[in-house]
């Protein structure tokens, strides 16, 4: 008589068994990592608040030669958002740069703290000449402590692309800040300076500045 044959026992690593004890462990343990988790992550962001508020390490430079670089955002004129000359009292300049010519009908100076103190506005070709399209005394009113003044392009000039502003706070004897350059357009559009270079900055900071291009490649 012969032997049946003995089927084979399967392994016992491919058949993991959990007692719903084990499982309810396991669960515990999860939930309290997570939760664990959870608290650090909180406990972190607290102690990184308290130390922001005894010790600023991220406050940003005001009324520096970047202040003066794209769209107005000094709307009080006193919020340090404009490049602000060194002297409350004195004969100052500053120039700043496109990305690329505008045929611009008008220069917008966006003129904050001591409004009216602009006594020239030069347009600068590529050579580097330097052609004066305006020249006088600075006509704008302000409002509180911002206005507006728009200077005219002259028909010969085509395009710009680097202007630079003469401000006199002699007769004021407060601060000649500008907060915006732009370059309107006949249709309207304007743009912002992207460079600038002054001949003093409050506080002692750069006294030049650029908003960096994002690289080509950096569209992918
Ligand atoms: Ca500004």
């Amino acid at each position: 008589m012969s032997t049946p044959p003995v089927s084979p026992r399967p392994r016992l690593w491919l058949r993991p068994q959990f007692s719903l004890g084990t499982l309810f462990w396991l669960m515990l343990l999860a939930g309290l990592a997570a939760l664990w988790w959870k608290d650090r992550s909180r406990l972190e962001q607290r102690i990184a608040k308290l130390e922001q508020m005894v010790a600023p390490t991220t406050m940003q430079p005001l009324w520096g030669a970047a202040d003066i670089l794209g769209p107005p955002d000094d709307p009080t004129g006193g919020a340090g958002k404009s490049w602000c000359p060194a002297r409350s009292s004195a004969v100052d300049w500053v120039e700043v740069g496109f990305d690329s010519s505008v045929a611009a009908s008008t220069i917008d100076l966006y003129e904050t703290y001591s409004v009216g103190c602009v006594t020239e506005v030069l347009v600068i070709d590529r050579s580097g000449n330097e052609t004066s399209i305006w020249k006088g005394t600075d006509p704008t009113l302000p409002t509180l402590r911002t206005g507006l003044f728009r200077v005219p392009v002259p028909a010969t000039i085509k395009s710009v692309q680097r202007v630079k502003i003469h401000v006199d706070s002699s007769a004021k004897g407060s601060w000649a800040c500008i907060d915006a350059v732009g370059l309107t357009t006949p249709a309207g559009k304007t743009r912002w300076a992207t460079s600038s270079t002054a001949s003093t900055v409050y506080g002692g900071g750069s006294l030049s500045a650029a908003i960096e291009q994002d690289p080509w490649y950096a569209i992918w």
